[in-house]
């Protein structure tokens, strides 16, 4: 626990002064304004000065830069840091209810053991609490047993590939690394990096002249860094352009709301190239310079002739006038731009969606919105050395097999980008294909919250040993057989390059602002602790000695930004400022003989669609399932992890069906009334909400809710599980289908509603 710098302490001092709140009134004013005073006729109670830190908030990866005000060890309230440019000192609601997660009661608290072997939804696992080495011994040993008998492939790792996970599992020799990516991100993270050369995530809105949101939806979901952002291009005056099969908080700050049929916006998109390549409205400069256009002309233009607006308009249920406006208006009202973030259409929802991000990447190119001003831009970031820069590793075994157990390895361009897939996980793990599972190690996911969570409850049933390492006993707990208690943000050391703060280099300082609660240990610690006892040549120093996550983090600061910990520990952030400089990197990327691929040579040698052809979405309605499902997230709750936070549950106790009123009115349904929604994979029961704001032929669902580990004292029980509805897949299907990415298809479902 680092106090922030005499220095910083002052100036926020001087800050909450000039705003009239401790250096006129004093620190007891602030406290009564707090709440924390002892109600009037109480004994006045005399209290040890707050003590404050700097940290940033672990809700989503924004990372806000907070301030943690701290009393006698116990967390009293946060606030963003006003020091922190890119949040301007805002954080939002899932951010302040943040502060009471390390005091969770439902909290995992000691290592546990599973005493019933018997596994699934609703099967109580009989935990009993044991101490940290019976934990740690009985995990390795039980992975040791089957690394030695089955080999390491039948061990997977489910996780986020930090640092030191991924140390373990290299060393361990297990290719299997499954993250969640193409349920969130992955149509983004392949296009953008064989296309544009690297996922971009900032938008230099404040100069944007004209903004088109193909569902791009951040400020409805409460995203501090873009909404600030996108809020000072309103006030500026940009013209905002909204197509969303849903009204949203985004339509409401919208010029003009357009509304469209759902896995349809590729058919837009192409008709909006089709005019602006028609009416020569491009940004011939740019273009020639930047993109390989000039070497594709012809075959460009070939493609596109066809893609018109009155073709758009009958897949699209848009006029076609209306996509000839927009596209006219885009090209001529620049700086103009078309921000995309994760799981907005182009995001891995439909089975056209990684068609959508690459049309998307070429509209933003031809009006020269790319690395431009009032365009999209380059995330400048940090370079922290990695674990194995500093204590490298002696050489990892080769994995007895380079096949993976998610298939990542059978696409070529997802492999490159290392991100692991989820969806092919139990159809894989119960076929046995290419081999046989044994173990997980799952890190830090609610995986049961996912696409066809009963299919994986079956296969993850199938496994010898599971070891979870989480902070509450979510769904995916429930399978385990020893849990490991991790800590919170707020317990924790390390640090965060925020590539969605990319203007320019920055570094935001996690610190524990208090011990860790009960027994809990960071996931740090316990991946060494449980290398040391797995693979422990691979867990020490150069001088025989084992390193500690401590001596990582020093040294990484030390050498990625010149900072000790306690350095950026008291200052909370270091950042390199600098000007953005429009053109800088296409520039030189351009003198390296790599430009914007409008044309997609690596797709094509790849043997995929070298440009966006128009391809339908997977799924349409029939008379048996004649709606579209639309999923979407609360402002409030960040997926299944705060929808146990009693306070952010008194904000958003539930998630519901959103139903137009009329088609509500066709199907016998009243609001709030207790519905069944039902896709071809499986059916929720949940309340219907009328909302005039959604399309007809449409219902939504928002992610997060209908959680049945009863280890979730508040959130447990509480509306329902979209991921019910949305079938996993095979790799198979993925190949034949011709996309590179390996989408989810999230949203590619349709359903049925009746009453429950
Ligand atoms: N509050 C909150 N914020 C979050 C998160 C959270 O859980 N809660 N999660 C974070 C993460 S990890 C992610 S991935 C992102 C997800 O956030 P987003 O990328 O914004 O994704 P969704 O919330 O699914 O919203 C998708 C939007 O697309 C619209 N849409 C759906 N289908 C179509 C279509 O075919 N065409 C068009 N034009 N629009 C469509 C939906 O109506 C919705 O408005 O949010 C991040 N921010
Ligand atoms: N059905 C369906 N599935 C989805 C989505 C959807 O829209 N619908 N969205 C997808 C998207 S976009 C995303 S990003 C993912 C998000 O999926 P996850 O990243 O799994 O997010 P959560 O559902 O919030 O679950 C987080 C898990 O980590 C635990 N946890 C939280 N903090 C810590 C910590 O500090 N340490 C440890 N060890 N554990 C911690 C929580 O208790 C919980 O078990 O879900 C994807 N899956
Ligand atoms: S946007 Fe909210 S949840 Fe995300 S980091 Fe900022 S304060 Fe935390
Ligand atoms: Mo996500």
């Amino acid at each position: 626990m680092i106090k922030m710098a005499a220095e910083t302490r002052r100036e926020f001092l001087r800050t909450t002064a000039s705003a009239g709140v401790i250096g006129l009134l004093g620190e007891k004013a602030v406290l009564n304004a707090l709440k924390l005073i002892p109600p009037a006729g109480g004994k006045p109670e005399v209290f040890p000065p707050l003590e404050s830190y700097y940290t940033s908030c672990g809700v989503c990866h924004s990372q806000c830069g907070i301030r943690v005000y701290v009393r006698n060890g116990i967390i009293k309230f946060l606030e963003g840091n006003p020091g922190d440019l890119h949040s301007g000192g805002k954080i939002c609601a899932k951010g302040i209810a943040g502060g009471y997660l390390p005091y969770a009661p439902d909290r995992l608290k000691y290592p546990l053991k599973r005493t019933n072997p018997e596994k699934g939804i609703d099967v109580d696992p009989k935990w009993v609490t044991i101490s940290w080495d019976e934990a740690l011994d009985t995990a390795a040993g039980k992975l040791n047993e089957i690394k030695e008998k089955y080999g390491p492939q039948s061990i997977i790792f489910i996780s986020q590939p930090t640092s030191f996970v991924e140390r373990l599992r290299k060393a361990l020799g297990s290719p299997n690394r499954i993250t969640h990516h193409d349920t969130c991100i992955i149509t983004h993270v392949v296009v953008e990096k064989f296309t544009i050369g690297a996922k971009l995530w900032i938008y230099d809105f404040p100069n944007s002249k004209y903004i088109l949101c193909f569902g791009w939806d951040q400020p409805s979901k409460g995203k501090v860094v873009l909404t600030r952002r996108f809020s000072e291009a309103k006030r500026r005056g940009a013209k905002i352009v909204v197509v969303n099969p849903l009204v949203t908080l985004m339509s409401s700050q919208a010029d003009e709301w357009i509304s469209i049929v759902p896995g349809t916006d590729l058919a837009f998109a192409l008709a909006m190239i089709n005019v602006i390549l028609d009416e020569n409205l491009y940004d011939k400069d740019y273009v020639e310079k930047y993109t390989n256009f000039k070497d594709y002309e012809d075959e460009i233009r070939n493609w596109v002739k066809d893609y018109t607006p009155e073709w758009a308009s009958s897949i699209t249920g848009v006029p076609a006038e209306t996509i000839r406006r927009i596209a006219r208006e885009f090209a001529t009202s620049k700086p103009s731009v078309i921000p995309i973030h994760k799981r907005d259409p182009p995001g891995p929802n439909y089975a056209n969606s990684w068609k959508l991000c690459h049309a998307i990447i070429i509209l933003n190119a031809l009006v020269g919105s790319i690395d431009n001003v009032g365009g999209w831009l380059f995330t400048k970031g940090v370079k922290i050395p990695s674990l194995d820069k500093v204590f490298p590793p002696p050489s990892y075994p080769e994995p007895p097999t380079s096949e993976d157990i998610c298939g990542r390895s059978k696409l070529p361009l997802l492999n490159k980008v290392k991100l692991g897939i989820f969806s092919t996980l139990a159809n894989n793990i119960l076929s046995k294909n290419p081999y046989e599972v044994k173990a997980a190690i799952i890190y830090k996911y609610n995986i049961l919250s996912f696409p066809n969570p009963k299919k994986l409850v079956e296969a993850l049933k199938k496994l010898d040993f599971i070891v979870s390492i989480d902070i509450l006993p979510s769904e995916a707990v429930q399978m385990a057989d020893i849990v490991l208690p991790d800590c919170t943000y707020l317990e924790r050391a390390g640090y965060s390059v925020r590539i969605f703060n990319g203007w320019y280099p920055q570094v935001s300082v996690i610190q524990p602002v208090i011990k860790p609660m009960f027994d809990c240990r960071s996931a740090d610690w316990i991946f060494c602790e449980l290398g040391r006892r797995l693979v422990p040549d691979y867990f020490k120093k150069q001088d025989g000695t084992f390193f500690t996550p401590t001596e990582y983090l020093e040294a990484a600061l030390r050498n990625g930004i010149g900072l000790s910990f306690e350095d950026l520990a008291q200052r909370g952030l270091w950042s390199k400022p600098g000007k953005f400089e429009p053109l800088m990197t296409l520039e030189s990327r351009a003198k390296a003989g790599k430009r914007i691929q409008i044309y997609g040579e690596t797709f094509k040698k790849y043997g995929y669609d070298p440009l966006p052809s128009w391809q339908p979405r997977k799924e349409k309605p029939t008379a048996e399932y004649p709606l579209y499902l639309i999923i979407t997230r609360p402002p409030v709750h960040r997926h299944t992890k705060t929808t146990d936070n009693p306070h952010l549950l008194e904000l958003y106790p539930e998630n519901v069906a959103v139903i137009h009123p009329e088609t509500a009115e066709k199907f016998g349904i009243r609001d709030l009334e207790e519905v069944w929604v039902e896709s071809r994979t499986g059916r929720i029961k949940i309340k219907a909400k009328l909302f005039e704001g959604i399309r007809k032929d449409c219902i939504c669902v928002s992610h997060g809710f209908g959680h049945w580990s009863k280890g979730l004292i508040y959130g447990y029980g509480r509306g329902a599980n979209d991921g019910d509805l949305i079938p996993d897949q095979t790799v198979d299907e993925i190949i034949t289908r011709g996309d590179p990415t390996g989408a989810c298809c999230m949203s590619d479902v349709c359903v049925k509603v009746y009453k429950a």
